[in-house]
């Protein structure tokens, strides 16, 4: 490989870091159970203990999200435990997840219910999540809202998005000077007739009557079938609004498979345009890379690391086009030539020169090989199983 080649790979992976979702080592399932894992972690030290396994092994997963009510039975209280976690397993907590859809009272909704005691109580809940998220030195606290009606007539969809502004300008209001909101979007599921928060344009318009510490979260999963998601990330780029991802792959709807397991072509467009972004402005964009994902049949540890494996072979890839003849391509309607820019770049085995970048920090070449070798899945399933096994498969 030529070495102009290798070191762009190379100063790509120095800079890129993905974080990991607690809930992604936890047993979960689908609207019609759940299938137990022996090895799937069910507490907060058995979660920070896998990410843990994961960071060691690919060096770049430093943080782990985390999410209030699994993760801090007792709310603000359980900070000072996390933290004491975090020095023992060597991953530092990360993006703070308000739970505002779990509790009986949210069955209408949580900012944009009418019930003025319940919007109340979802704004304590949201002060806290901040305040946890201080607790721990977290900058971004990710908002995502279930929010919203099942049958037409139901629901004043003008005055529940007035409640949306006034709720997330008061949580804006408690953040402090350091800390961002992150708010996330979704189509439907679990409400499906109308969503509060259902696009993008949405999730923009909120944010920026929020205040300016407020962005968007593009969680990947949450689309239409088939809509241009890299034209959504390059436009909330040029408004200086994209705030983070949650990255997973789908084939149908908010399927939270593995990164690039179905269309890795389009994770390198939505890498491409981050990265054109930043060459063409000269300044690197403020986005926090997060997954997103739950694998209820694989291994939840290796479809960890196969998923970072994967986001780093795509981020190296996107680095690869050659911008300054991207933009004279673009200039003079060169088509093919343009598009071939990118399909080159996508078609780049940069495998080899990942490994050797692995190798030069010390880190296991193949970290999925590395992880099967050390012996720890068969530590925890021991561990773990007689409790896991004992767990309610069923939702019912
Ligand atoms: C939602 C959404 C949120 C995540 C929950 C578990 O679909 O993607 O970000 O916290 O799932
Ligand atoms: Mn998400
Ligand atoms: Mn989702």
């Amino acid at each position: 490989m030529p070495s102009q080649t290798a070191q762009r790979i190379f100063d790509s992976l120095e800079r890129f870091r993905i974080e990991i979702p607690s809930w992604g080592f936890a047993n979960t399932g689908t609207r019609f159970g759940k299938f137990l894992q022996p090895a799937a972690a069910s507490t907060i030290e058995e979660k920070f203990s896998d990410a843990g396994q994961v960071h060691a092994l690919t060096g770049v997963c430093p943080t782990i999200a985390l999410h209030v009510l699994w993760d801090f039975e007792d709310g603000y209280g359980g900070v000072p435990h996390v933290a004491e976690l975090a020095a023992r397993y060597g991953v530092r907590p990360g993006s703070i997840n308000p739970n505002l859809f779990q509790d009986q009272i949210y069955k209408h909704g949580s900012f944009g219910n009418p019930d003025p005691a319940i919007r109340e109580e979802a704004l304590r809940h949201s002060e806290t999540s901040i305040a946890i998220a201080r607790g721990l030195h977290s900058r971004d606290i990710s908002f995502w809202f279930t929010d919203g009606s099942n049958y037409p007539g139901t629901a004043n969809i003008r005055a529940r998005k007035r409640l949306f502004e006034e709720c997330l300008r008061a949580t804006h209001a408690r953040l402090a000077p350091d800390q961002r909101m992150l708010i996330e979007y979704k189509p439907f599921e679990p409400a499906f007739y109308h969503t509060d928060i259902a696009d993008w344009g949405m999730a923009l318009l909120l944010a920026r009557g929020a205040g300016p510490q407020a962005k968007v979260l593009v969680d990947t999963g949450h689309h239409y079938a088939s809509q241009n998601i890299e034209q959504i990330v390059a436009w909330l780029l040029a408004e200086n609004m994209l705030g983070g991802f949650h990255f997973n792959d789908r084939r149908y709807a908010d399927d939270d498979l593995t990164l690039g397991s179905i269309d890795p072509y389009q994770v390198f467009r939505i890498f491409h345009e981050i990265l054109f972004f930043e060459w063409e402005e000269g300044r690197r964009a403020d986005i926090a890379y997060m997954i997103d994902q739950s694998h209820n049949l694989k291994g939840k540890i290796e479809a960890m690391i196969q998923t970072v494996v994967m986001a780093q072979d795509l981020f190296a890839k996107a680095a690869l086009v050659d911008y300054e003849q991207l933009r004279a391509a673009q200039k003079s309607c060169d088509l093919v030539r343009a598009e071939s820019l990118l399909q080159d770049a996508f078609a780049t085995d940069v495998r080899p020169a990942v490994r050797e970048w692995r190798a030069s920090k010390g880190l296991p070449q193949d970290p999925l090989e590395a992880f099967r070798q050390s012996g720890y899945l068969e530590r925890i399933s021991l561990e773990r199983a007689a409790r896991n096994m004992a767990s309610a498969g069923s939702y019912a």
